[in-house]
């Protein structure tokens, strides 16, 4: 499965980056974007999560979103999000950044990931800025309010047109820039400026390795990819790593 160059790069390895998509969620549950059968199939992606979507009608926009977050209650992380955790254990210099917005790799374990879209388990009040926990979020609640001024809250997630959290894009960029192995799994690589981390890996010379269903567009710039669920991928490059560590001189 692993190509004799995808296995060279990952035993000399001292610096990874991987950068997810929903594609990494999918065998927990949750539909992803733009598969067949994705959420967005029902909703255009860049017309729905926009903030003017929201403002003109936030009580469709909030039935979507209570809908994931019923969905992401529900589910587990799958072997995929639980390899990446221990991935990070297994090389010195490990960076996770993810597109989604479902907290399920901290829930595997992983630490400091950076979420270039947010996490849809915190809110906001687009009046007055203040956070909102998930009590206050009452589900019943069509269009949640805020406690303290009664204005709208609001997911805390990118949508499109507004600016990914500050730093975050930077911090990843800087990842891609050092790392020797970058991973790209589960992300169809259509958003920007996400898509463009792997990119910046390869230019800087990391050896780019995509995990994905199907091809991409971003297949042909990788190094290569590997066609196939990333929970059953992931696992296998962490055994890999594994038996490397356990050769290394202690
Ligand atoms: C910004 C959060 C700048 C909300 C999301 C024209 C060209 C290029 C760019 C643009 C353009 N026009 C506008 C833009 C910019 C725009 C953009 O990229 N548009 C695209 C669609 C053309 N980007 C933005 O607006 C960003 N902001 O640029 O600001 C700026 C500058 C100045 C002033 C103001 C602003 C903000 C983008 C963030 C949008 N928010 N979501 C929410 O989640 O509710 S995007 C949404 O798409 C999700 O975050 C998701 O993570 C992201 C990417 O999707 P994927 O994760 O890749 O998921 P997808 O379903 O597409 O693919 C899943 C893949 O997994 C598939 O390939 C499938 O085969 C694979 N798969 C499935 N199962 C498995 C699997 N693989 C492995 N194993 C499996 N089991
Ligand atoms: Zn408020």
């Amino acid at each position: 499965m692993f190509s004799a160059n995808c296995l060279k790069a990952l035993s000399s390895a001292q610096s990874v980056c991987v950068l997810t998509g929903a594609g990494v969620s999918e065998e927990s549950g949750v539909p992803t974007f733009r598969s067949a059968g994705g959420i967005w199939e029902k909703f255009k992606p860049e017309d729905f999560a926009r903030f003017e979507s929201f403002i003109s009608n936030p009580e469709l926009v909030w039935e979507w979103y209570h809908y994931r977050k019923k969905v992401i209650r529900e589910v587990l992380p799958n072997p995929g999000h639980v390899a990446l955790a221990h991935m990070q254990d297994l090389v010195p210099d490990f960076t996770l950044v993810t597109q989604n917005v479902d907290g399920l790799h901290a829930r595997a374990g992983s630490r400091d990931v950076i979420e270039l879209h947010g996490n849809i388990t915190r809110s906001y009040c687009v009046e007055c800025g203040l956070f909102a926990g998930e009590e206050e979020q009452a589900v019943f609640e069509k269009t949640p309010r805020c406690k303290e001024c009664g204005g709208l809250l609001r997911p805390d997630v990118v949508w499109f047109g507004e600016l990914l959290p500050a730093g975050a894009l930077e911090k990843a960029m800087e990842a891609a820039h050092r790392c020797d192995v970058f991973l790209s799994v589960g992300t169809s690589g259509v958003v920007y400026p996400a898509a463009s981390i792997p990119l910046a890996a390869r230019n800087a010379g990391a050896y780019v390795v995509e995990i994905n269903r199907e091809y991409t567009d971003l297949s042909p710039r990788m190094n290569e990819t590997i066609i196939g669920p990333s929970g059953e991928i992931l696992p296998l490059l962490v055994t890999h790593l594994t038996q490397r560590a356990s050769h290394e001189p202690s």
